[in-house]
């Protein structure tokens, strides 16, 4: 057993039964003429995560951590993608429409691509998933289950959507989890502030949290057995 200096108390794990999940480090949503700068929003603050996360998953790997990563992605003819999702809001382009990356959130696209930096290395899993939370209408859950996975490492964007969406996801799916604080962004500072303090209080009611410093100097010589 591992264990994590966290908030709000320590958090233990078994590298064998313990996933890094990566969520949707995208072209889509880093880079500019991706779905996240059509909303408007200012991408500089999720493309500064860009190498913490390439740091936690080269320590998940040296580790033996089950890697998984996340795409936000549709399926060409969009009948995953609800017509509510699609329509709402006042963006320049919408979801499957041609973008300078292809179309926005479709598979396949270049936008839709996760930034070579933290991308998939062969025998990685990755899960296309048509909606904010990762386990809905995706194969995670029995793919997590066949890995023998009880607890997850989560990182990615954005911080109170896809990353929060997936980790109230996961609590009710009975997993342990781990928000790594500053591999995980918001085009908003002060929510991705507000969603770290709403996740772990009231004793971790959804997850705990740390900085990726407490993770790296932590090595498999470091396990314990008990
Ligand atoms: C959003 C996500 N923000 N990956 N998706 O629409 O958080």
């Amino acid at each position: 057993m591992i264990t994590i200096d966290a908030l709000p108390y320590e958090f233990r794990f078994e590298p064998e039964s313990t996933a890094i999940v990566s969520i949707d480090m995208q072209r889509d949503f880093i880079e500019p003429g991706g779905f996240g700068a059509t909303l408007g929003n200012d991408i500089r603050h999720v493309a500064a995560i860009v190498p913490k996360v390439a740091a936690l998953l080269a320590w998940g790997r040296a580790l033996g951590l089950t890697i998984v990563h996340t795409r936000e992605a549709h399926l060409p003819d969009l009948s995953d993608c609800p017509p509510a999702k699609r329509l709402r809001g006042n963006p320049k382009i919408r979801i499957g429409d041609p973008g300078p990356m292809g179309r926005l959130l479709v598979r396949g696209e270049p936008g839709n691509q996760i930034v070579p930096q933290v991308a998939p290395l062969p025998g990685e899993l990755v899960v296309d998933k048509p909606g904010k939370g990762a386990f809905y209408a995706t194969a995670l859950g029995a793919m997590l289950e066949a890995h023998g996975i009880k607890r997850l490492i989560v990182c990615g964007v954005t911080t109170e959507v896809c990353v929060q969406t997936t980790l109230r996801e996961a609590n009710d799916r009975g997993y342990e989890c781990l928000l790594v604080e500053d591999a995980a962004a918001s085009y908003f500072p002060q929510f991705h502030a507000q969603t770290l303090e709403m996740l772990r209080s009231q004793g971790g009611i959804v997850c705990w949290t740390a900085p990726l410093s407490t993770l790296l100097p932590v090595t498999l010589e470091m396990e314990v057995r008990s």
